[in-house]
């Protein structure tokens, strides 16, 4: 009886080992990496992404991808957050698991901070080198200064392979080909070490003797000069000096081995274009917006006008990063991220071809799992009750108008 007793409690203890073990190395997979904890209505009124490519799904270490799209600056730009004025183009990942090759905004490379305006939209493109195998959540993303990261939808991409084979390899101006990855860093190495022993060397000098006690009572009986010889002195000196000739010598070849440098290039580049969008024929009214609480979609009444000459009818409905489509006017076949993308999410009460010069008012609902996956339903904890995003429209020839909106968003309780 005892015995089963032993091995009942061995068991028990080696279960919850396992247990604890196991918790240890769990992680859950985050399909989102910081944008969902951000205020709903901060991600609905200041960059629209759209239009978004991501070249693969799929990228061997050393291949590149790239990302392409257009964001479109909110106009009602929230006061909280500055103006883009300096804003710049980043990447979110990880750390550097892909490198970033070039990154451009309306042709133009963007290195540095861009100056972008308000109600303008623009197309952008991102070249991507893979550098670490795993699977990452590449995310576009706008850092503005004053405001922090606004950040885009992001997709997951496979990278295959083996690190230690990535190179970046570049050109410089004096001709020399070197690989970014491994340049200059055995002489990082060699410096920090050479100086990190020097310093250990002088401590080492002194540390020969004894240190504390002796020291204290030979400066506290006033015999303190006793203490340093004058063997110490030259000691002293011959680091002095030596320190000070390494210096200069060092200096002198390292200018003589690299005589053409440059000062790091910074500024902030203005004048960024934009894209010139198409006059739209379709008019826009938000009557109302309200959206439950708890639930999972948001309610519109929009009054549509086609000023244009083919009939139109709406297809899409994106706000942050969210997209909500009617299926029976438009399809997804850019590979949008799967929890983003709400293939039959948009219910339009009568989404029948609108005749030219006919108005209508219809009942519109954004409904899907990602309203509250990705927190926009968190707006109610958001001291700014307003929403903004993007309708679609396609007319019979399948020619896409764009018309952003943006109204107070009510909630509805039950
Ligand atoms: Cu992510």
């Amino acid at each position: 009886m005892k015995l089963l007793k032993d091995k009942v409690a061995k068991l028990s203890f080696v279960a919850l080992l396992a247990t604890v073990t196991a918790s240890m190395f769990y992680t859950p997979t985050a399909a989102a990496h910081g944008e969902k904890s951000q205020a709903a209505f901060m991600r609905m009124r200041t960059i629209h992404w759209f239009d978004l490519n991501w070249s693969k799904e799929e990228v061997p270490v050393n291949d590149t991808m790239t990302i392409s799209g257009k964001f479109f600056v909110f106009s009602g730009w929230p006061e909280t957050v500055d103006k883009p004025e300096i804003s710049f183009l980043n990447i979110g990942i990880p750390g550097p698991v892909f490198i970033r090759a070039g990154s451009w905004i309306g042709g133009q490379l963007v290195p540095r901070s861009v100056s972008l305006e308000l109600g303008e939209t623009y197309d952008f493109k991102v070249l991507l080198k893979a550098r670490r195998p795993g699977d990452w959540h590449v995310h576009t993303m706008l850092n503005v200064k004053g405001g922090g990261p606004i950040i885009g939808p992001g997709k997951w991409v496979t990278v295959t392979g083996s690190m230690k084979d990535f190179k970046n390899p570049i050109t410089t101006l004096t001709g020399e080909t070197i690989d970014l990855e491994t340049y200059n860093l055995d002489n990082t190495y060699f410096w920090h070490a050479f100086w990190y022993a020097l310093g250990l060397a002088w401590m080492g000098y002194w540390m020969k003797k004894p240190m504390f006690i002796p020291r204290s009572i030979a400066v506290e009986s006033g015999k303190a000069d006793s203490l340093i010889s004058s063997t110490d002195r030259k000691v002293a000196m011959g680091f002095a000096a030596g320190t000070i000739a390494i210096v200069a010598m060092s200096m002198s070849t390292t200018n003589e081995k690299f005589p053409v440098t440059t000062p790091l290039q910074a500024g902030l580049l203005r004048g960024i274009k934009s894209i010139e969008m198409p006059v739209t024929s379709v008019a826009v009214k938000v009557e109302d917006a309200t959206y439950r609480v708890p639930g999972r979609a948001m309610q519109m009444t929009l009054t549509i006008t086609n000023n244009g000459d083919s009939a139109v009818r709406l297809g899409e409905f994106n706000t942050a990063g969210v997209r909500f489509l009617d299926s029976n006017v438009a399809q997804d076949e850019t590979g949008y991220p799967d929890d983003l993308l709400a293939e039959e999410g948009l219910t339009v009460s009568d989404n029948s071809p609108l005749a030219p010069g006919q108005s209508r008012t219809v009942q519109v609902t954004a409904s899907d799992a990602a309203w509250e996956v990705y927190r926009l339903a968190d707006l109610i904890y958001d001291p700014d009750s307003r929403f903004a995003g993007l309708l679609f429209f396609y007319d019979e020839a399948g020619k896409r108008q764009l018309i952003t909106i943006d109204a107070p968003l009510i909630p509805t309780f039950i």
